[in-house]
């Protein structure tokens, strides 16, 4: 029987603009599942949406719309945007499908049935961003333990799903599946807070008086389900109605959607996640599925955030990477290449342009594609494009033979757990190898002198062959770049369709095959030329080359420079100086900045002003008084000087970016 592969990423809030973040989780699903189908496995790869909750409604109430509209309007966001990466997800889930809301109410009656449900009172507070309860001891400095934000006092009756009973066997089932939480980090975070802490039940239900938008608790409906509850399911409502039907026994399934028994493709192999919602899952979800009677998922992976040149991602600091641009402006390959080479998964990673660029240029420009063309051109020039027969093979050829013939085993332990890194390291051993290879042998020595034919139809041979190896196993990782190659070497069919065990024998690379020398693989990219990262595009036409290229600095360089709003104090002209104003201002503290501006400006009127300090200068000395700071103005040919001040009323201390 074929083996099947199940992956998830988290269901997305419909709300949100897809970013890095969410690019990344489900890039990474992607390339497992790439990997998997190139194995000969059955693969279904689930992403999707979560619709429901106390967020859409909210957002929806604000445009005017019902959520279901809203919904439908923002769910394309996502979908447009996994076309544009050349996802290939099996499915896509929304939390609003009529049967993912028929199996959530299927399995809650069964819960309630089974008494693993019960109605309270209760008093506590709840956070609405986050849409979680908290009591008293939870909070910190009674604000949300999560994120910090103020929480509401909230008195209630409400369903609860008996969690706290499952607490040991939860521990027992981590301990002794040492791959069920990854990275081991995080496992351990888990096991820490299950040994030291109490598990508390959960409240599952919201009064519709409070909340409507979602799915009718069935034995109660004045309720709705909590929207974790609701979006967790989705994980195993999806194998019912939206898994690819490959064997009878699920086609011809007519389980109710609650049957504990489960169908062909649960559990699921991995559910990756970001290390936001490692809770949810390993605990919320595990004791979920205890109570369901169904098995748990072979393994949570919780990966790291990205952050952006040095800052956290956030709509106010406007240095959101959007996924798209990044498509748009370096290609899917570079893009993808670069979150899984730059950092291994499960750390915390920094994005920024100027290493996504070194990146390209570097690991794909100068070695993987560099190899490539050098192989393709001089099969070329010393063959009219013909691979040869090999001549005789000495030790070099056999230790890439070596290399090439083993990676596909060590890529498959390293994807295993999730080592994408390790595994882009592993085929690179075979470019690095290659590289020198052609280095050592000098094939364009070879070519000169005819009694070396055997020996350059060799080199060309296994050059081309590992090219072919290349291909085969850096296709889930270069979906793009590494199809087009495989054309080039005159492979026939798809790359993505091929049986990788069967391909990955040394030798298959028939004699005789044209090759085509073809575009380059991955141009070089012109660091000076692109524009500043994250520079917004004043037209749409405008494209990086438009810019001159000079004078150019990162965004890193200026966030360096700390601008803040200050409240003029108190101002005096320096003694025996024409142009110096000492300036008392108000930043947040107070501080004292001298200022070439007495020409310009009579002391007395800059009191009150908001100006703008450059707030992190090094102090310095103007005839002799310290300035700490220094005042923007505006100065233009004419000599005439203007002090910048903010367009509406600022309180000091505001930062300017
Ligand atoms: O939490 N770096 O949805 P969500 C890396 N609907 N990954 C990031 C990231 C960052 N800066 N920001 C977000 C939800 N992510 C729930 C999930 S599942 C049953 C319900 C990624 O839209 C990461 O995968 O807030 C994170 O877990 C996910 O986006 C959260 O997406």
């Amino acid at each position: 029987m074929t083996e099947k592969y199940y992956v998830t990423t988290p269901i997305y809030y419909v709300n949100d603009i897809p970013h890095i973040g969410h690019a990344y989780t489900t890039i990474a699903a992607d390339i497992l599942a790439r990997f998997h189908r190139l194995l000969g496995h059955d693969v279904f790869f689930l992403t999707g949406t979560d619709e429901h909750g106390q967020k859409v409604e909210e957002a929806a109430r604000k445009k005017n719309r019902t959520p279901n509209e809203h919904a439908d309007l923002l769910v394309d966001n996502f979908r447009r945007l996994w076309s544009k990466l050349d996802i290939t997800h099996s499915a896509f889930i929304r939390t609003t499908d009529e049967e993912h809301v028929r199996t959530v109410q299927g399995l809650l009656q069964m819960l309630w049935d089974r008494g693993e449900i019960e109605k309270r009172g209760w008093t506590g507070w709840y956070c609405t961003p986050d849409e979680r309860f908290w009591n008293e001891r939870d909070l910190s400095q009674g604000k949300c333990p999560d994120c910090g934000r103020p929480v509401e006092q909230v008195e209630e009756e409400n369903y609860f799903f008996l969690m706290s009973k499952y607490q040991k066997r939860l521990i027992e089932h981590i301990e002794t599946n040492p791959e069920f939480i990854l990275p081991e980090s995080r496992r351990n975070e888990v096991l820490g807070f299950l040994r030291t802490q109490e598990l508390g039940d959960l409240c599952i239900s919201r009064p519709k008086s409070r909340l409507s938008w979602g799915v009718t608790i069935p034995f109660d409906e004045n309720f709705v389900t909590y929207v974790w509850f609701d979006a967790l399911l989705n994980y195993f409502s999806a194998t019912r109605y939206l898994s690819p039907n490959r064997d009878r026994t699920l086609s011809g399934n007519t389980a109710p959607y609650y049957a504990p028994d489960g169908p062909f493709w649960w559990p699921a192999d991995n559910h990756l996640i970001g290390k936001d919602i490692l809770t949810t899952h390993a605990v919320y979800w595990s004791t979920m599925l205890m109570a369901m009677g169904l098995p748990l998922p072979r393994n949570i992976f919780a990966h790291g955030w990205w952050t952006v040149e040095g800052q956290k991602m956030s709509k106010s600091l406007g240095n959101v990477v959007d996924p798209n641009e990044m498509v748009d402006r370096f290609g899917i390959d570079a893009f993808r290449f670069f979150l899984f080479r730059e950092v291994p998964f499960g750390l915390d990673g920094d994005f920024s342009i100027h290493a996504l660029i070194g990146r390209v240029n570097n690991d794909l420009a100068n070695d993987f594609g560099n190899l490539a063309s050098r192989v393709l051109n001089m099969l070329s020039r010393y063959r009219d494009g013909q691979v040869p027969s090999s001549g005789a093979e000495g030790p070099r050829e056999e230790e890439i033979r070596r290399v090439a013939t083993g990676l596909a085993d060590r890529m498959e332990e390293d994807l295993k757990v999730l080592r994408f890194q390790k595994a882009i390291e592993d085929a690179w051993e075979l470019v690095a190898l290659c590289n020198k290879y052609i280095e050592d042998t000098a094939p364009w020595k070879l070519a000169k002198d005819e009694a070396d034919r055997d020996q350059l139809d060799t080199v060309l041979y296994t050059s081309a062959e590992a090219l072919r190896f290349l291909c085969m196993h850096l296709n889930a990782f270069l979906p793009v770049s590494t199809e087009r190659l495989w054309t080039q070497i005159g492979q026939p069919g798809r790359l993505g369709e091929i049986d990788l065990r069967k391909e990955a024998i040394w030798g298959r690379l028939r004699p005789g095959t044209m090759t085509e020398k073809g575009e380059v693989l991955f141009p070089r990219i012109d660091a000076s030329v692109e524009r500043k990262p994250m520079e917004k595009q004043d037209s749409p036409t405008k494209t990086p080359e438009d810019s001159t290229g000079a004078n150019l600095i990162e965004i890193s360089d200026f966030v360096r420079v700390e601008l803040k709003t200050g409240k003029v104090l108190f101002a005096e002209r320096v003694p025996k100086s024409k142009k110096l104003l000492r300036i008392e201002v108000d930043t947040g503290e107070k501080r004292q900045v001298v200022a070439g501006i007495a020409e310009h400006y009579e002391p007395e009127a800059l009191v009150g002003k908001t100006i703008v300090v450059v707030a992190n200068l090094k102090p310095a000395k103007l005839m002799g008084i310290e300035s700490q700071g220094m005042i923007l103005a505006a100065s233009d040919p004419e000599g005439n000087l203007a002090v910048l001040t903010t367009e509406r009323p600022m309180g000091p201390g505001a930062r300017i970016r």
